[in-house]
């Protein structure tokens, strides 16, 4: 740029309409930050009151009544909505408080609507109240850093996606020395009630919390965050109190919506299969939802897979009298074989393309690898348990935590661990590559979870799927299928007789997609078969139409691979998120107003409409059990997985051959529309809750 042109820019980028385009509030900000939730009809009113549910039914650890009996036995609570207060409970309602807030964990679209459902009710009952946002999650608590939380802030943040406002992290208050500060912080800021916004893990904190500091009148409430989808409340009797934890629907609609994109690619040119891998730690509640938004042609869920038997070697041991335990549970082979399978079908009707949505979390659900999991997370534990540098700081290299593992299976190493991981262990582990021996030895959560995001289960799976195929193709069985009409076009164009060539050629020549004889592997091959049906001397050349059609039906798999988590995560939310959102926000200051603690905010009838939304306080001690963390038995809430018998999860297997759609004719994806925030074409709710309601 000249010296003459660059004033003109610099007045240039003064102009509105440079500005306007340079701006970073665009229309769609203005819009989610103008737009205010509807609230839940006890809402409306200017108070609250909880009262009793009845009926409910817990199994209570016996451990969890141990660690924290004093909310124990708290039951689960409807908030009412009331237009006057007694004088007692109305001053204690409307009395000046300092709540403190934190987000825990992944981010989940809706969480600024917590804060902002929060603010507005805190505020509307006293003015003078404070709301305190602790900064990089339970960090914030531990080292006391935070920011008193204003409109300002939150009018910025309102229907918007992240946790931006006041950021996450993941420290685990699981010391006495980490308790001890967080109480101290908590005393220090005169703190009336903690609220901490997070998944499994985090409603544990929040229990534990809540056990510790009820001394202090500090009350603590949980939030049912994780775009997961795996925190979902039932009682014993199975009664629905929290169908899906917030930030489910956004992440997997915006998932979907990329994944559909690449549906409408791949069936454009025909040459690539997307393999999708989606977030969802343990449970596939994301991959399940995606099937349902856009019909991918192959969606695997992990708890599906759990439930796998092999037939064939039940059947093969039956005469001996013997069970085969190996037939129960799929192995990564036989999973690969799967998907093998679903390319070669499509394949013979000439699609060349794919879309395969794998969940993050499916190699828990395959029993050679969960075993190996399960075994080098309890090693790591041990490790880090009993020395002072903790196991990856100590062997840094792949080769010097192969080399640790090789003297453990050998017994020199003077470690308890002996036995877990044998000789074997060892063999098996050598024979997986080196990324994938990486992918299982990476470091822990903070909370002892496997880091499934952190390894390549994709590359793994399709590693397999692509040398099984090598062998299928050498041995004919994975072809390409010859449209009829361009087969007859080429060999008419070529001047051969299509009817005659069609026998030598085709295993059924008269389909309307044409699938070269197994025998055909090469053109050597395929000359043999022309010579073998006389339609060749051995020193004739291969006339170059028969070439040409044996060239089309050599089939040439390209792959692209996609993460889809840390995107959707950040989505904005959609309409069902920020409602949701909000009102739980509304729920959590009822819950505190009202004096419990040790409660998860929620709304029930969540799969119904917004009309019979019922804002709820659930008891978190109940929901405990359990649980290996870190190589040894920890209290944390139960995770939900996919219902394998639910309306959803069948409805997607009876499908399943419909949207492989390995037949000749259109793919049957399905197209969903954008996050809208306005407008009608956006769906109510989670599809996954709009059927499973109908089993309700
Ligand atoms: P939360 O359970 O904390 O909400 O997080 C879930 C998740 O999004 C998983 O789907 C994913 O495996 C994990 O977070 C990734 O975590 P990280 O942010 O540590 O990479």
């Amino acid at each position: 740029m000249t010296d003459t042109e660059m004033p003109q820019l610099q007045k240039l980028m003064q102009t509105p309409e440079v500005q306007n385009a340079i701006s970073s509030i665009s229309p769609g900000l203005v819009q989610r930050r103008a737009f205010r939730p509807p609230r839940c009809a006890v809402f409306e009113q200017p108070f609250t009151v909880l009262e009793e549910a009845h009926g409910y039914r817990f199994e209570i650890d016996t451990e969890a009544r141990r660690q924290v009996p004093r909310i124990i036995d708290n039951p689960v609570q409807v908030v009412i909505g009331q237009d006057a207060l007694p004088d007692e409970a109305l001053a204690a309602y409307q009395r000046r408080r300092t709540v403190g807030i934190v987000f825990s964990g992944g981010p989940a679209p809706g969480g600024h609507n917590v804060i902002a459902g929060l603010f507005d009710a805190v505020k509307a009952a006293n003015p003078d109240s404070r709301i305190i946002g602790f900064l990089m999650g339970p960090d914030g608590i531990i080292e006391s850093e935070y920011v008193e939380i204003t409109e300002a802030l939150v009018d910025q943040y309102r229907n918007i996606g992240g946790f931006t406002m006041i950021r996450t992290g993941r420290t685990k208050i699981d010391t006495p020395e980490k308790m001890a500060l967080s109480r101290q912080t908590c005393q220090d800021l005169g703190l009336d009630a903690l609220v901490v916004v997070g998944g499994d893990d985090s409603n544990t904190n929040a229990a534990f919390l809540a056990q510790e500091m009820m001394d202090d009148g500090i009350q603590v409430i949980g939030v049912p965050k994780t775009i997961d989808g795996d925190v979902q409340v039932r009682d014993a009797d199975g009664n629905v109190l929290c169908a899906i934890s917030f930030g489910f629907h956004s992440a997997a609609r915006a998932f979907s919506q990329d994944i559909s994109n690449l549906c409408n690619d791949c069936s454009s040119d025909r040459k690539y299969w997307h393999i999708c891998k989606v977030m969802g730690r343990s449970a596939s509640h994301l991959a399940l939802e995606v099937a349902l938004q856009t019909h991918a042609n192959l969606t695997l869920i992990g708890e599906d897979l759990a439930d796998f038997v092999d037939e064939r070697r039940i059947q093969s041991a039956a005469p001996t009298g013997d069970t085969d335990f190996t037939a129960y549970g799929i192995t990564l082979r036989h999973l690969s074989r799967v998907i093998c399978n679903a390319i070669v079908r499509r394949a013979a009707v000439g699609k060349n393309c794919g879309v395969l949505v794998i969940p993050e979390g499916l190699l828990e659900f395959i029993n050679e690898i969960q075993v190996f999991i399960i075994k080098l997370s309890t090693i790591i534990a041990d490790y880090n348990n009993k020395h002072d540098v903790d196991f990856h700081t100590a062997f840094p290299r792949l080769e010097d935590k192969l080399e640790y593992l090789r003297r453990l299976s050998k017994d020199i190493q003077g470690d308890t661990n002996v036995g877990i991981w044998s000789a074997r262990d060892d063999e098996l582990f050598n024979d997986i590559p080196a990324f994938f021996q990486e992918g299982l030895l990476t470091e822990r959560d903070s909370h002892g979870n496997f880091q499934f995001s952190l390894v390549e289960t994709d590359k793994v799976l399709m590693g397999l799927v692509k040398d099984y195929l090598t062998i299928l193709r050498e041995k004919g069985f994975y072809k390409m299928g010859v449209e009829r009409a361009y087969y007859k076009k080429i060999m008419l164009k070529g001047g051969l007789d299509p009817e005659d060539y069609a026998e030598a050629l085709f295993v059924a020549p008269a389909a309307d997609y044409l699938l070269v004889k197994e025998s055909i592997i090469s053109l050597k091959t395929l000359k043999q078969a022309l010579v073998k049906a006389g339609l060749l001397r051995d020193d004739d050349v291969v006339p170059a139409a028969a070439v040409k059609i044996y060239n089309k039906s050599v089939p040439n798999l390209k792959t692209q691979t996609h993460f889809y988590g840390y995107d959707g995560r950040g989505s904005n939310p959609t309409r069902f998120d920020c409602n949701y959102t909000y009102n739980l926000g509304l729920t959590v200051f009822s819950l505190i107003a009202n004096g419990v603690t040790g409660q998860m905010a929620a709304i029930r009838n969540l799969e119904k409409d917004f009309s019979e939304w019922e804002p709820i306080g659930i008891p978190i001690g109940p929901l405990m059990h359990l649980e290996e963390r870190k190589g040894k038995l920890s209290l944390v809430l139960e995770k939900s997985l996919v219902d394998t018998k639910s309306l959803a999860f069948q409805i997607v297997k009876a499908c399943r051959e419909e949207w492989l759609a390995a037949t000749p004719g259109e793919d049957h994806y399905r197209r969903p529309a954008p996050i809208l925030f306005d407008g009608h074409s956006e769906d109510e709710r989670p599809l996954t809750l709009e059927l499973n309601r109908l089993s309700l």
